[in-house]
C-alpha cells in the first residue's frame, strides 16, 4: 500500500465469455467499431479500416489475456521479467491472426466488405521501439515465451518516437521522426492504477528508524510518474496471452509548482517537460550519444518502475516475504542498458523494506541475470561518477558499497593483485571516474551469457576473463534464435503451405521437425524442387515490386537476389559488399563474362545519425547503384539498389525472396546476428565469415551448403599489429582496379573527392575491420556462388537443405535453454 491508496487487484478467475471468431461475428464487430466507435464509413482512409479490425482482434484476445494474467499471479508461481530498453515488435495484427488461427475467417469477413486482408494488415505502422538485433531479439523472445506458455513479462519503455524513418536524398541518408502513435495504438491498454513514482536528483540523508536503526533515505528528489501501457503478446494457438508492459513518463499528478522550487511558472512547466522527455525518444545506437544524461534517466526510469511493479505484486497481501520474492522472480537484463537494476533492487530492499545488506545482496544476485550482446570494447557502457552523483545519488552510494564488498572478494582470491582490482573494479579510476555497467551487471548476476558459441567463448577468454576466473559457473552461452511464426509462417505463407503439405504443420510450434524436409532436397524430387522454386520466384516478384516502388530500380526475378540488410556499421562491412559489386561491374565492362550470372544486389539499413563513415558508405552504395544501373554496357546483368527505411516489415518481404544472404562481418565482431537465421529459414544460402552464429549455421548445413570465406577471429587478432592493406592492393590486380576506379571519380563525377574518406579508411593499416584482408577470399567465394547458381537444381537442393537444417535457430529452442539453465519456470496450464 502506498500513500494510503488502495491497491486494485483482481485475482478472481476470469469469467469473460470468449467472443465469436466466425466471419459473421468478426464482420459485425468490425462494422460496429468502424461506424460507432470511429464514426467512419466504407470509403474512409485505410488506417481506420485497420484500426477497426485491430480493435476487433484485440477484443478477441482479452479473455485469454486476463486468464493468462490470473495464472501468472497465483502465489508460488515463478516468473521472469525481461527488462529491455528495446522491443522491436513491428506489426501485430497479422501475427495475432496467425497465432489465433483466424486468418481465414477474418479474410472472409473483410472480403464481405470488399477489403483485402493482406492490404489491411499493411496499413499498420511498425512499432519500431528498437535499433536492430537486440531489440528484435527481445520481440522474438516474447513470442516464444508466450508460445511455450512461460510466465514471462516484458518491461520496456513506450517511446513516443521510435527508430527514426530513413529516406534518401541525392544518395544521402536523411532522418525523419517516427511518430508511430500518431493514429493511436489499438493494442495498448493504459493501466493508470499501476503507476509508479521514480526519483531523480535530490540528496541522501541518514536517520534513525522507529527501532533506533541507522538508515539512509533519498530526499528532495524530483519525482516522475511512470504509467504502464500493456501490449498483448499472443502465443501460437495455445490461448496464452502474455504482457509487454511499456512505461510512459509523466509529471507527477500533484505536480506542484512550489515543490519544484522553480520560482517561476515557466520554469515549473519546463521541469514538467523534462519529466515527460524521459520516454520521448528511442536512442539510436550511436557512439556519439554515449554518456547522455537523458539516456541514463531512461535506464533508471525503466528499471525503477519495473522493479517496484514486481515488488508491489509480491507484497500484495500486505506482508513482503524476501525468500518468496527471491523464489518467484528473475530479472533478465538485455545487455547492460538496464544494469542499474542491480543497485536499484538493493536500494529498495535495504532502504524501503529494511532488509539487511547481506540478505539483500544474496537475493539480488540470485534474481538478476545478464545477457551481453557485444564484444566491441567501445560499446561497453560507462557513466561518469559525477553524473551519477547528481542524478542518482543514493544509487552511487550503493554501487560504492557493492564495489567495496566485491573488491574485497577479489583480493581474497588474488592477494595484492592491484592490477586485477583496477581492471575488475566497478569504478574506473582516472581523471574522470566512471561506473562500468558491465562490471556491475556481472557482479550482481547469477548468470552471464553471450549470444552465440563463439561470442560466449570470446567473452570468457577476453573481455570478461578476470570475472570468468572468479566465477566460471556464472558464464554460459545461449545462441540466439528467431521466431518461425513471424519469420516463416507469417512472412512466407506459400513456402509454409508447401512444407506443411509434405511434413505436416507441427514445425510451426516445434521447428526441430523441419528436418523432415531433408529427404526432399534430393534432386530426384523434381516436383518438390519445381514447386520450391516457384514459391521463391513469386516471393521475388513481390520484392521486385517493392524495390521498383521504393528505389525505381528494375530487379529481374529470374536473377540471383543477393541481399544484405542490417544496421549500417563498418564492422558489418557493407563496404566489402560494394567493392565486390564494383569488381563485377568492371568484369562486365571488360567483357569477362565467363561464369557470370545475372545478379540483383539489395542493401538496406540505417546508419546512426551521428556516424559519419556509415552515412558516407550509404552515399557510396547509392552512387555505385546510380552508375551500374544506368550503364548500357551492363544491360541488366547487374543491378544494385539501396532500400530506404529498412525495418521489421520490410524484412518480412525480403527474407522470403532472398537467394543469397550476406553475413560478412569481420570475424570476432558480430556477436551473433539474427538476420542470418531469418534468411536461412526462408531457404537463402549464406555467404559469410566464420563469425557469430554464422559458425553454427555453417555447422548445421555443412560446408557444401554455405559459402565460407575470410579470416577467422584469431587470425584477425594476430594480423592486427602487422596489417598492411597496401600489400593486398599490390598483390591483387582486380582490387587495384576497383580502388583506382573509385579514386578516379567514376562514382562521384559531380562530387569530387567525396569517397576519399572511404578509401582512406580501407587503406589505413589501422583499419579495425580489415576490409581488404578478406577481399580476395570474398570475391572468390562470390565466384563459387555464381557457379552454384548456374546449376539451378544444385541451388535448389542447397536452398531446401538450408531451411531443413534451420531447426536449431528457432527462438523457442533458445528460450527453452534460458529456461532450463537460468529461469527454471514451469509452463502455465
Ligand atoms: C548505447 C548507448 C547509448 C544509446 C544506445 C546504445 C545502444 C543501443 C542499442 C547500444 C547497442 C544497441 C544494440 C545492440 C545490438 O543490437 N546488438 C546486436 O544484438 C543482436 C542480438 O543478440 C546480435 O545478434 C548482434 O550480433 C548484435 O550486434
Amino acid at each position: 500500500m502506498q500513500n494510503g491508496k488502495r491497491e486494485p487487484f483482481n485475482y478472481q478467475p476470469v469469467d469473460l465469455a470468449p467472443l465469436g471468431c466466425d466471419a459473421a461475428a468478426i464482420g459485425s464487430d468490425f462494422k460496429r467499431y468502424l461506424s460507432y466507435r470511429l464514426g467512419r464509413s466504407r470509403g474512409c482512409a485505410p488506417i481506420y479500416i485497420y484500426e477497426a479490425l485491430a480493435s476487433v482482434v484485440r477484443d478477441r484476445l482479452t479473455s485469454d489475456w486476463r486468464h493468462t494474467w490470473a495464472l501468472h499471479w497465483r502465489p508460488g508461481v515463478r516468473r521472469v521479467q525481461y527488462m529491455s530498453l528495446e522491443f522491436l515488435i513491428g506489426r501485430a495484427l497479422g501475427n495475432h491472426l496467425l497465432n489465433m488461427g483466424i486468418e481465414g475467417e477474418t479474410a472472409q469477413a473483410m472480403l464481405d466488405f470488399s477489403y483485402k486482408l493482406e492490404e489491411v494488415v499493411q496499413d499498420e505502422v511498425d512499432a519500431g521501439l528498437g535499433n536492430g538485433g537486440l531489440g528484435r531479439l527481445a520481440a522474438c523472445f516474447m513470442d516464444s515465451c508466450a508460445t511455450l506458455a512461460l510466465p514471462v513479462m516484458g518491461y520496456g519503455l513506450r517511446y513516443e518516437y521510435g527508430m527514426f524513418r530513413q529516406f534518401i536524398e541525392n544518395g544521402f541518408q536523411k532522418e525523419a521522426a517516427d511518430l508511430w502513435l500518431k493514429n493511436g495504438n489499438p493494442w495498448e491498454v493504459e493501466r493508470i492504477e499501476y503507476s509508479q513514482t521514480v526519483q531523480f536528483g535530490g540528496y541522501t540523508e541518514q536517520y534513525r528508524d522507529e527501532h533506533g536503526q541507522k538508515r539512509t533515505r533519498w530526499v528532495s528528489s524530483n519525482d516522475v510518474v511512470a504509467i504502464p501501457f500493456d501490449m498483448p503478446i499472443s502465443g501460437y494457438r495455445n490461448h496464452i496471452v502474455n504482457t509487454l508492459r511499456l512505461w510512459k513518463a509523466t509529471a507527477s499528478d500533484e505536480f506542484n509548482l512550489e515543490e519544484f522550487n522553480a520560482g517561476s511558472y515557466t520554469d515549473a512547466v519546463q521541469a514538467k517537460n523534462e519529466a515527460e522527455d524521459i520516454t520521448m525518444v528511442l536512442y539510436p545506437n550511436d557512439s556519439s550519444e554515449n554518456g547522455k544524461e537523458l539516456r541514463l534517466r531512461q535506464q533508471y526510469f525503466l528499471v525503477s518502475a519495473s522493479l517496484k511493479d514486481s515488488l508491489r505484486i509480491s507484497a500484495r497481501h500486505g506482508d513482503f516475504n524476501l525468500e518468496q520474492f527471491a523464489h518467484e522472480n528473475l530479472f533478465q537484463m538485455n545487455d547492460t542498458h538496464p544494469a542499474i537494476a542491480v543497485a536499484e533492487l538493493m536500494r529498495i530492499l535495504v532502504d524501503e523494506y529494511h532488509v539487511l545488506w547481506d540478505d539483500a545482496w544474496r537475493v539480488t544476485t540470485q534474481c538478476m541475470a545478464y545477457t551481453n550482446h557485444t564484444l566491441l570494447p567501445e560499446a561497453l557502457e560507462k557513466w561518469s561518477v559525477s553524473l551519477f552523483e547528481r542524478l542518482l545519488p543514493r544509487l552511487l552510494e550503493i554501487i560504492y558499497e557493492i564495489n567495496s564488498h566485491f573488491l574485497n572478494k577479489v583480493l581474497m582470491k588474488w592477494p595484492g593483485d592491484m592490477e586485477r582490482v583496477k581492471r575488475m573494479s566497478i569504478i574506473e579510476e582516472g581523471p574522470e571516474r566512471y561506473v562500468r555497467m558491465a562490471s556491475l551487471a556481472i557482479v550482481g548476476s547469477c548468470s552471464v551469457n553471450g549470444v552465440a558459441a563463439l561470442h560466449s567463448r570470446l567473452l570468457r577468454e577476453g573481455l570478461f576473463h578476470d570475472f570468468y576466473q572468479l566465477w566460471p559457473e556464472k558464464f554460459n552461452n545461449k545462441t540466439n534464435g528467431v521466431t518461425p511464426r513471424r519469420w516463416v509462417a507469417h512472412a512466407n505463407p506459400a513456402m509454409s503451405a508447401l512444407i506443411s503439405e509434405h511434413i505436416g504443420d507441427g514445425w510451426v510450434a516445434d521447428l526441430s521437425q523441419i528436418s523432415q524436409l531433408k529427404p526432399f532436397a534430393g534432386k530426384q524430387h523434381t516436383q518438390f524442387h519445381a514447386r520450391w522454386r516457384a514459391v521463391k520466384l513469386a516471393n521475388k516478384q513481390h520484392l521486385a515490386a517493392l524495390v521498383k516502388a521504393e528505389c525505381g530500380v528494375d530487379f529481374d526475378p529470374e536473377a540471383l537476389f543477393d541481399v544484405q540488410v542490417k544496421r549500417l556499421h563498418e564492422y558489418k562491412r557493407q563496404l566489402l559488399n560494394v567493392l565486390h559489386v564494383v569488381a563485377l561491374y568492371l568484369r562486365i565492362k571488360r567483357g569477362h563474362l565467363d561464369h557470370h550470372v545475372n545478379r540483383c544486389v539489395l542493401i538496406g539499413g540505417k546508419a546512426a545519425p551521428g556516424y559519419y563513415m556509415a552515412k558516407r558508405i550509404i552515399k557510396f552504395i547509392n552512387n555505385v547503384a546510380g552508375v551500374v544501373n544506368n550503364d548500357p554496357d551492363i544491360d541488366g546483368r547487374l543491378k544494385v539498389a539501396f532500400l530506404p527505411n529498412y525495418r521489421v516489415s520490410s524484412m518480412e518481404i525480403i527474407a522470403p525472396a532472398t537467394d543469397l544472404s550476406e553475413q560478412i562481418s569481420t570475424a570476432g565482431k558480430e556477436a551473433s546476428g539474427t538476420g542470418n537465421m531469418k534468411f536461412m529459414m526462408n531457404g537463402a544460402i549464406t555467404i559469410g565469415t566464420y563469425d557469430g552464429a554464422n559458425i553454427e549455421i555453417f555447422e548445421a548445413v555443412g560446408r557444401d551448403n554455405f559459402f565460407l570465406f575470410g579470416l577467422h577471429a584469431e587470425q584477425v587478432d594476430a594480423l592486427r599489429c602487422e596489417y598492411r592493406p597496401g600489400e593486398y592492393v599490390e598483390q591483387d590486380a582486380e582490387l587495384r582496379d576497383v580502388l583506382d576506379l573509385i579514386r578516379s571519380g567514376h562514382f562521384s563525377l559531380n562530387e569530387p573527392g567525396i569517397f576519399e574518406p572511404v578509401l582512406d579508411a580501407v587503406l589505413s593499416p589501422s583499419d579495425p575491420w580489415m576490409v581488404l584482408a578478406d577481399f580476395r577470399s570474398y570475391v572468390d567465394a562470390q565466384q563459387q556462388v555464381a557457379q552454384a547458381w548456374a546449376d539451378q537444381e544444385r541451388w535448389t537442393e542447397m536452398s531446401i537443405l538450408n531451411t531443413a537444417c534451420s531447426g536449431f535457430f528457432s527462438s523457442d529452442r533458445t528460450i527453452q535453454e534460458y529456461n532450463r539453465d537460468i529461469w527454471k519456470l514451469e509452463p502455465v496450464a
